[in-house]
Order: structure tokens, then C-alpha cells, then sequence
């Protein structure tokens, strides 16, 4: 349950690592690096995007919002990435991903909640506090969950599930 002397979302961010290797538990190698369309990203790459943006997104940011007096931010975009993403290992990019997200969400547990109130200018939204970019980051998160979760869907039950697969629109 929530804690009220810390700031918001941070049990959902520790999650989202146990979540991921729960919902890649049956995924072979090939699986995590099957492409559903060119233009459309494997489980690696979604991998590679989320431990890329921890640091190089959020743990910079949340630097900034504590360090500087109204810091900017420029719009940050997977699609700015690809090159970075495109040959990165699944198994390393989830290993390093969920090592720096557990040292950052124990730097964000030392925080008060006055913390949340901390606040940037973002160059397309305008001002923001650190507390709103944690909902954004929790709903970061939870959007990648959602396409991992398709990802597994159709790979691996949409065909094996036979005729019952014709009940699924699957958009992966
Ligand atoms: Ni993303």
C-alpha cells in the first residue's frame, strides 16, 4: 500500500522489472528478438529503449529537478534512438535496466514528498514538478508493459491458440 512521506508511484516503478520478467518467462532468445513488422519494435528493443531512458531521460532529470533552480528539458523520443536500439542484446539491455531502476528507486526513497514539488520547464508542456514526470514515468512504464504483453501475445499463443485466435485482434 501507498505510503503518505514519500513521494508518489514509486512501488508501481519498482515493479515494473519483476512484472517484465514475469511476462518474458517463456520467451526464447529468437522470440525476444522477433520484429512483428520493420517498423514496429521486438521485446529487445523495447528493452534497449527502457534502460536507455533511465538514465539517459529519467535519472537525469530527476538530477536536474534537484540540482538546478527551473531546469529545461527538451522533448525526449524512442524514434530519436533506433540505431542504439536496433542491435542491442535482450538478455543484457533487461539486466542493466532493472539494475539502474533499482539504485534509482532507492535515491528516490530517500526523498521527501516535498520533493514532488520540485519544478522544470519542459520546451513543449511548460513548467512540470518532479512528482508529475514520476505519473509519466509510471505511465511510461505501463504503456511498454502493455506492448510487451502484446508482443508475447503474438508470438507465442496467437497461432498456438488455433482457431480461438481468430477471436483476438492483435496489434503488436
Ligand atoms: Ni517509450
Amino acid at each position: 500500500m501507498a505510503e503518505d512521506d514519500g513521494l508518489d508511484c514509486l512501488d508501481l516503478l519498482q515493479e515494473t522489472p519483476a512484472i517484465l520478467r514475469g511476462l518474458i518467462r517463456e520467451l526464447s532468445h529468437d522470440d525476444a528478438h522477433w520484429k512483428p513488422a520493420p517498423d514496429r519494435f521486438s521485446v529487445a528493443e523495447v528493452f534497449a529503449h527502457l534502460s536507455h531512458s533511465e538514465d539517459h531521460c529519467y535519472r537525469t532529470r530527476v538530477d536536474q529537478f534537484l540540482n538546478q533552480e527551473l531546469p529545461e528539458f527538451e522533448q525526449d523520443d524512442a524514434q530519436m534512438y533506433l540505431d542504439l536500439y536496433r542491435d542491442a542484446n535482450a538478455e543484457d539491455s533487461f539486466d542493466h535496466f532493472e539494475e539502474q531502476r533499482q539504485t534509482n528507486i532507492e535515491f528516490l526513497r530517500t526523498l521527501p514528498r516535498s520533493a514532488g514539488g520540485r519544478k522544470a520547464m519542459h520546451t513543449v508542456a511548460g513548467e512540470i514538478t518532479l512528482q508529475q514526470m514520476l505519473h509519466e514515468w509510471a505511465m511510461h512504464d505501463l504503456g511498454h508493459i502493455r506492448q510487451i504483453a502484446e508482443l508475447v501475445r503474438a508470438r507465442k499463443h496467437w497461432q498456438a491458440a488455433g482457431r480461438l485466435g481468430e477471436f483476438y485482434q492483435l496489434r503488436p
